[in-house]
């Protein structure tokens, strides 16, 4: 048994289709996967807006409502929360240079509604947090943008949407590169220099990704900390990466169970989750996975989870801390690594 509730996002179960080649598995309805989810043990579903809303920029504001009223009746039928709505600035034609620093005010007016609707949609759905990926907002040719006026756009933008909602929760999930070239809040560290200059910094948090921290060269362990010690962690996004390269969402733990377990670590010593907190995953199947097994990276990523749960549990911390006050780090390094590897 876990001491978390899990979530995960309907993105997370796709066809297949990468930058060079097209869908290898077929795609799966809304209602098919919340049934598969429930079964597998999550409690929850993270959802972009248009996931809730498809075709959402040709419904008035009051069908989009309407529309995310039946999404919320097909979570109650399969027992599922919505954690969080984000809106997706990255597909339309609007966001090709970013949504709230995009160079044209158009293109910024439409991030904006779609910011104020992806609220709209989170009330329906019975959630009270939006995730900002802020997939484009960023330079693709560095002198595009000033980095000045771009960083107090994303201010700007935040500002609106706490005065548009006054309980809304908005979550940052910094990412440094990818699709954007050079981003403009690329760590955690960001998120917490940004959540300070907005007009209510205590509904403004971090969602922090493993990959992502990975992309920019840092230690997702460390990462959660940080945001965990200014009590600005609202949600995470579990996964592993192999090194700087593309963004790859591979299950979680299986490219390095060490980093993998001391994320569980900093989780549980801190009680993430007591406040309500889930531990989302933010995984991708292989391209060669059949259709059969298009939730294996789902079953995989939460059982390597709870199964470095099991090891934190029995991390044996009196004889750590000894460990550290005597300064013998090479035998706790060698301690940690005998628990990881079901030595001791
Ligand atoms: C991509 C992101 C993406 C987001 C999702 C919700 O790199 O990780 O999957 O997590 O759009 O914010
Ligand atoms: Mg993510």
């Amino acid at each position: 048994m876990s001491a978390f509730k899990f979530s995960v996002g309907p993105w997370n179960v796709h066809a297949g289709a990468d930058s060079y080649g097209p869908a290898t598995r077929n795609e799966i309805d809304l209602e098919t996967k919340f049934a598969k989810f429930a079964e597998i043990g999550f409690s929850a579903v993270q959802f972009h807006d248009d996931d809730a809303v498809p075709d959402m920029n040709n419904m008035t504001d009051e069908e989009i409502k309407e529309y995310a009223r039946g999404v919320k009746k097909l979570l109650d039928k399969y027992g599922l929360a919505a954690e969080f709505v984000a809106p997706r600035l990255w597909m339309d034609p609007h966001t090709a240079d970013g949504g709230f620093m995009s160079s044209r005010k158009e293109d910024r007016d439409y991030a904006m509604w779609r910011a104020y609707r992806s609220i709209d949609i989170a009330r329906e759905l019975g959630c009270d947090l939006i995730v900002l990926w802020l997939a484009r907002e960023g330079t693709l040719c560095a002198e595009s943008k000033s980095p000045v006026w771009a960083t107090k756009q994303l201010v700007e933008a935040i500002n609106k949407m706490l005065e548009y909602d006054s309980t809304i929760r908005i979550c940052i999930e910094p990412k440094p590169n990818e699709p954007i070239d050079r981003s403009i809040c690329g760590t955690i560290g960001h998120v917490m220099a940004i959540s300070a200059a907005t007009i209510d910094p205590k509904r403004v948090g971090g969602n922090l990704e493993s990959a992502h921290a990975i992309l920019a060269g840092l230690d997702p362990a460390h990462e959660i900390g940080f945001a965990l010690a200014f009590d600005k962690l609202f949600t995470v996004h579990l996964n592993d990466q192999n090194s700087i390269r593309y963004d790859q969402d591979k299950s979680f733990g299986v490219e390095n169970i060490r980093a993998a377990f001391n994320q569980v670590k900093v989780l549980v010593e801190n009680n993430y989750g007591s406040k309500g907190e889930y531990v989302g995953l933010d995984v991708k199947a292989m391209r060669t996975t059949s259709d059969e097994d298009s939730y294996e990276h789902l079953k995989n990523s939460l059982d390597i989870f709870k199964a470095l749960e099991e090891k934190v549990a029995r991390y044996d911390y009196e004889y750590a801390n000894k460990l550290i006050e005597e300064r013998k780090f090479e035998q706790l390094e060698m301690y940690t690594m005998n628990l990881i590897m079901g030595l001791v």
